[in-house]
């Protein structure tokens, strides 16, 4: 199980800002979806999940969000606020995700393909399954 929260490099100019991420550099996997959430409506949580076998980046590419992660011992919270910042995410981590600023747009980049069965939806049967 791991989160962590990279720091990626911007390479900025008199035009402005631009971050590249590849594959084996700054994405420690193939990617092999793309999803974002925009559009979030106020005080509107999401989440509330884990994940079998997936691995993710999640960056607020515009505006700002906060993930709460929780391995079955501890929660931590992290702001997700700077197209520079990207939050990892592998193994049984359950997630939920809040405080969306209404011009939020969280980019996110998964290793897997959706499959609704890899989810753990039920907070109990998470407890039972990280224990
Ligand atoms: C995650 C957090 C950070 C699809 O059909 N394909 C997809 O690739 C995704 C991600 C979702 N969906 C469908 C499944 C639901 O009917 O879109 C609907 C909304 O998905 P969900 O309620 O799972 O969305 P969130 O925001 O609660 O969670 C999402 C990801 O599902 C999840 O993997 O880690 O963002």
């Amino acid at each position: 199980m791991t989160t962590t929260l990279q720091e990626f490099r911007v390479l900025g100019d008199h035009r402005g800002q631009l971050v590249a991420l590849e594959v084996n550099r700054q994405i420690p996997f193939e990617i092999k979806r793309v999803y974002y959430i925009f559009d979030t409506k106020e005080g509107v949580e999401r989440g509330f999940h884990a994940h079998v076998n997936l691995k993710q980046i999640a960056i607020a590419v515009k505006g700002s969000c906060t993930f709460v992660l929780d391995d079955g011992k501890k929660r931590e919270e992290i702001k997700l606020d700077n197209p520079n910042k990207g939050l990892f995410i592998e193994g049984l981590i359950w997630r939920e995700m809040k405080d969306f600023s209404s011009d939020c747009v969280l980019v996110v980049l998964a290793s897997e393909h959706y499959d609704e069965s890899d989810y753990i939806r039920d907070y109990s049967k998470f407890l039972e399954t990280v224990k």
